[in-house]
């Protein structure tokens, strides 16, 4: 009886050793006759645990089945922020936020054509969320405590580390924000933007006139009629908005950055599978990068991957797509259709764009940035 006793003991800490690790202990306890028992029942307790699960996590919900069933993903969007996301005169939308809608789509359908945008507003775009309107929300959207709890939203990881900026006429003379007092600023509503403002400024102890707007388009069209003395909003877009002015050369973005503005995907609360799914193909667009995975080459590192952790990215091993629920070249699809995180930011934001902005915090770890992928395992 009391070898029974002993052998259960042995079973139970051997079983959770191998729980902790994953199952991938190769080296049972050895040494004595009745360890050799054990070993042998240890395998058989393994075996149970490691079996593909029946039964959904807990935390899911039904977000993946619908956008499955409907054909297509819609993305709440911007459609007046220049290299974010914008709709050209033919209603073609373009931009680093709609670039990552077409990844999703691409994660799910296989095809970053399926995704319809849906521009909303600063204002609007939580109602939209949260009714179901639209499936995620990518629009230069800056995670706050308030957003990620009253507000019912989950962001996932920051895709945009940005700050509020602070434009003015070049002829102004404006250099600091002190040299603001008395004056009037354009400042868009429903944002973190008309918030920091006014933090800013009255800690600086600066008075000053809001004129608040509902879109970009009026704040900036206010402001380059003269109606305001400086307009602004995150750096990103002030950038942006720079190159739509009559005269981008004749206006300058103050050396002073008023808060942090983290700028990422959101989701509703509520379905932890499609966070998942949104999370981890903003990995997918890091890991590319990290693993020098491009739009171009990305066939030819199929056919020779050694590392596995590339090969378990592109569906060569494992079935990480499978516990997403979605298929094993996922990741593969983002990156052969869409392109890696490099790819996706140089195309909207990069040298050769007009809405130029230098990579900074969103770099790479590897290369001085805050952007970091948890491993694909
Ligand atoms: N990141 C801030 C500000 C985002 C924001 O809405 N910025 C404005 C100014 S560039 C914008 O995108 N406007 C576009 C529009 O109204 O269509 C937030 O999440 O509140």
């Amino acid at each position: 009886m009391r070898k029974i006793f002993a052998i259960t003991g042995i079973l139970i800490v051997a079983g959770l050793v191998l729980a902790a690790c994953g199952g991938a202990a190769t080296s049972a306890p050895s040494g004595s006759g009745e360890t050799v028992t054990v070993k042998e029942t240890v395998i058989v307790t393994v075996v149970a645990p490691a079996s593909p699960a029946v039964v959904a996590p807990t935390g899911y919900g039904v977000t993946l089945e619908t956008v499955k069933a409907r054909g297509n993903l819609i993305c709440g969007v911007n459609s007046q922020v220049p290299g974010f996301g914008y709709v050209d005169a033919n209603g073609n939308f373009s931009g680093f936020d709609v670039d990552y809608c077409r990844a999703l789509a691409a994660a799910i359908f296989g095809d970053p054509t399926k995704v319809e945008f849906r521009p909303v507003t600063a204002a609007e775009r939580f109602t939209a969320l949260q009714s179901g309107e639209i499936d995620i929300l990518s629009r230069n959207t800056t995670w706050t405590l308030v957003r990620d709890t009253e507000l019912g939203g989950n962001f996932v990881h920051t895709t945009f580390y940005d700050g509020q900026g602070m434009m003015v006429p070049a002829d102004s003379g404006i250099t600091t924000l002190q040299d603001l007092e008395g004056g009037t600023i354009c400042v868009q509503t429903g944002t973190t933007t008309e918030l920091n403002l006014a933090d800013v400024m009255a800690s600086l102890g600066v008075s000053y006139t809001p004129a608040v707007f509902e879109d970009a388009d009026a704040t900036f069209a206010a402001y380059s009629e003269g109606r305001c003395d400086a307009v602004t909003t995150d750096k990103s877009g002030l950038v942006s908005r720079r190159t739509v002015l009559a005269d981008p050369a004749a206006h300058v973005i103050l050396d002073v950055t008023m808060s942090k503005e983290p700028l990422g995907p959101m989701v509703r609360h509520g379905d932890d599978q499609w966070f998942d799914i949104a999370q981890w193909t903003v990995f997918a667009l890091f890991a590319g990068e990290e693993f020098g995975i491009t739009s171009a080459n990305v066939d030819e590192v199929k056919a020779s991957a050694t590392a596995p952790e590339v090969k378990r990215l592109l569906g060569l091993e494992g079935d990480l797509g499978l516990k997403l629920g979605l298929t094993n070249d996922w990741a593969y699809n983002i990156l052969k259709l869409v392109g890696n995180y490099e790819e996706v930011y140089n195309r909207n934001l990069g040298p050769d764009t007009p809405t130029y902005i230098p990579r900074g915090l969103n770099n790479l770890y590897i290369n001085g940035g805050l952007l970091y992928a948890p491993p694909f395992r």
